[in-house]
């Protein structure tokens, strides 16, 4: 054994003790990774002192070696209790602190619900269904042949009228906000034959000034049945249905003479009130009768541009607000409010069944 082995013996007691009293006093995760870092570490004293071995005498390298590799198993040892005790106290400290009660009732996540416009589209499509109307969707942006041409509006009719029409392009070209859901009535009997059954309904749009019963962009819904033998009872009837079926079964329709230039014979159609049966009340503004929409006999006109013909077919049509059938059925007094985004409003309708 040379004198240079003797040195690391020494050196390889002197670094056990050392160690071993320093593991003594770790008390947290950080002394204890200063610890692991300054002896076991890849860059500590054990490591050091493997990298010296070249130093020594060839004959003693083996041995030095050997016991240096047992030191660190010693210290890996010692040190692996040690950090097991450290982490199951840090465990132990965080539950403390982190304690919950599991008996507290949970929190309820907030669940959107439909908007009453979108659950009266849906309660509508359903009685529809069942008077064998099937539902179609148009586009919102429409030309004036289908938003007046096809529906027998000639060119000084009100509606035309940029104060009325929301024109989105160079006037001439006539690309229109439509302002009712009528326009579907010749892109439907275009695409299909009779016997046609359909409602359509979707947003309409117009330049109006807005008050507690007008909106520049509200919600229609179309209906058009063309057939052999369509006649206004039929009309009369899919109506007084449509009302007893919203508002109960005690329900009646009043159909009065009313002027649109894509129907022949027109009226305005309202049903008797529900909330005062008809007696008068602030809702119906005391006359006993709520205004639904408009409606009619499809005008001539109208069967012929799209090339049907008049003498083989007739047919009915009507269109009501929805807004307004909302407001009457859930006494809403403002129809600014369907717009206006405070969630105070919708979420009386949360519960709303659809
Ligand atoms: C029409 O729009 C016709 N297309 C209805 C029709 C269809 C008649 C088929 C005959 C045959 P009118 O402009 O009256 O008609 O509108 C119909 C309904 O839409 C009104 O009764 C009303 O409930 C609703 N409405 C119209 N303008 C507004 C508005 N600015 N804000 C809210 N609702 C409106």
């Amino acid at each position: 054994m040379t004198d240079g082995s003797h040195g690391l013996s020494a050196r390889i007691n002197e670094v056990r003790e050392q160690a071993i009293e320093e593991l003594k006093s770790v008390s947290d995760g950080e002394t204890l990774r200063d610890w692991e870092r300054k002896w076991i570490g890849p860059k500590g004293e054990i490591t050091s002192m493997l990298r010296s071995l070249g130093s020594l005498a060839k004959e003693d390298r083996p041995a030095a070696g050997r016991d240096a590799q047992a030191l660190r198993s010693k210290l890996e040892a010692a040190f692996t209790p040690v950090q097991e005790l450290i982490e199951r106290q840090q465990m132990e400290r965080r539950l403390a602190e982190e304690s919950i009660d599991v008996t507290l009732p949970g929190r309820r996540p907030d669940i959107g619900a439909a908007h009453p416009i979108s659950a009266m589209i849906d309660e509508l499509i359903e009685i529809f269904a069942h008077l064998g109307f099937q539902a179609v969707f148009g586009p919102e942006v429409e030309t004036g042949r289908y938003n007046f041409d096809l529906l027998n509006i000639p060119a000084d009719h009100p509606a035309r009228d940029v104060w009325d029409t929301i024109i989105i392009d160079d006037p001439a070209a006539e690309i229109v906000m439509r302002t009712h859901t009528s326009p579907m009535q010749a892109r439907t009997m275009e695409r299909l034959d009779p016997p046609i059954r359909v409602i359509v309904p979707g947003r309409s749009y117009r330049y109006e000034a807005q008050d507690a019963s007008h909106e520049w962009m509200f919600t229609q819904l179309e209906g058009l049945a063309v057939d052999t033998n369509i006649t206004m009872t039929d009309l009369k009837g899919v109506l007084q249905e449509l009302a007893r079926q919203l508002f109960g079964p005690e329900r009646r329709v009043r159909l009065r003479c009313d002027f649109f230039p894509f129907v022949e014979p027109g009226v305005d159609f309202a049903v008797d009130c529900a909330i005062c049966n008809g007696k008068g009340c602030r809702v119906c503004k005391h006359s006993g009768w709520l205004e639904m929409g408009g409606a009619g006999m499809v005008h001539p006109n109208v069967l012929r541009g799209v090339g049907y013909d008049p003498e083989k077919y007739t047919g009915f049509a009507f269109g009501l607000g929805f807004e307004r059938l909302v407001m009457m059925k859930y006494g809403v007094d403002d129809i600014r409010a369907f717009n206006g985004n405070d969630l105070r409003f919708l979420k009386k309708f949360a519960t709303v069944t659809i």
